[in-house]
């Protein structure tokens, strides 16, 4: 059990392209179980193995009050099965103090595997739709800071830096 260190935006590290999980073993098992941890630790509703240098494609996600229903996804594949689009405010423990509306498809089906290697196949709306594409992103290298206007992000990344040096 082990609580790790999230890379912060612009560490590099975070445009890498994670690779397919080959081999469901005790490795995989203590990687989730930490993500998990860091995951509570941080206050967040997801976390992909990206953000803790681990580049893997694994995401675990709780959207519950009480960390009560964890889901985790191993090489997950999304599919969008409602495109209309829907905005949600969010953010991100690799860009800490920033918050900002995004627009994503509505509906989305994920086929994934949990962490003992089974199969898994689920809809998700709300949230959860917001939650899982966020992850996806992270895995292949993708912030949701990209997704706003070339303005907005300009002053994010200034704003960042005035955050660091204080
Ligand atoms: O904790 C998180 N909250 C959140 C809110 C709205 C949209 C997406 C998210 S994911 C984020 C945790 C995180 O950075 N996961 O990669
Ligand atoms: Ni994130």
């Amino acid at each position: 059990m082990a609580i790790l260190p999230i890379l912060k935006y612009p560490n590099s590290r975070l445009r890498e392209k994670a690779k397919t999980v080959e081999v469901f073993d005790e490795r995989i098992k203590d990687i989730v179980t930490n993500m998990l941890d860091t995951m509570m630790d941080a206050k967040g509703i997801g976390l992909a193995a990206t953000q803790v240098d681990i580049h893997l494609r694994i995401v675990v996600t709780d959207i519950s009050e009480d960390y009560s229903s964890p889901i985790i996804f191993i090489n997950p594949e999304m599919k969008i099965t409602d495109d209309t689009p829907k905005s949600y405010t969010e953010g991100c423990l690799s860009i800490p103090g920033i918050q900002e509306p995004v627009e994503r498809p509505t509906e989305v089906l994920v086929n994934a595997f949990d962490q003992e290697g089974n199969p898994f196949e689920q809809k998700y709306t709300g949230l959860m739709a917001t939650c899982i594409q966020h992850e996806i992103d992270h895995l292949n290298g993708k912030l949701f800071i990209d997704y706003l206007s070339p303005l907005k992000r300009q002053l994010i990344r200034k704003q960042i830096k005035k955050n660091k040096s204080k």
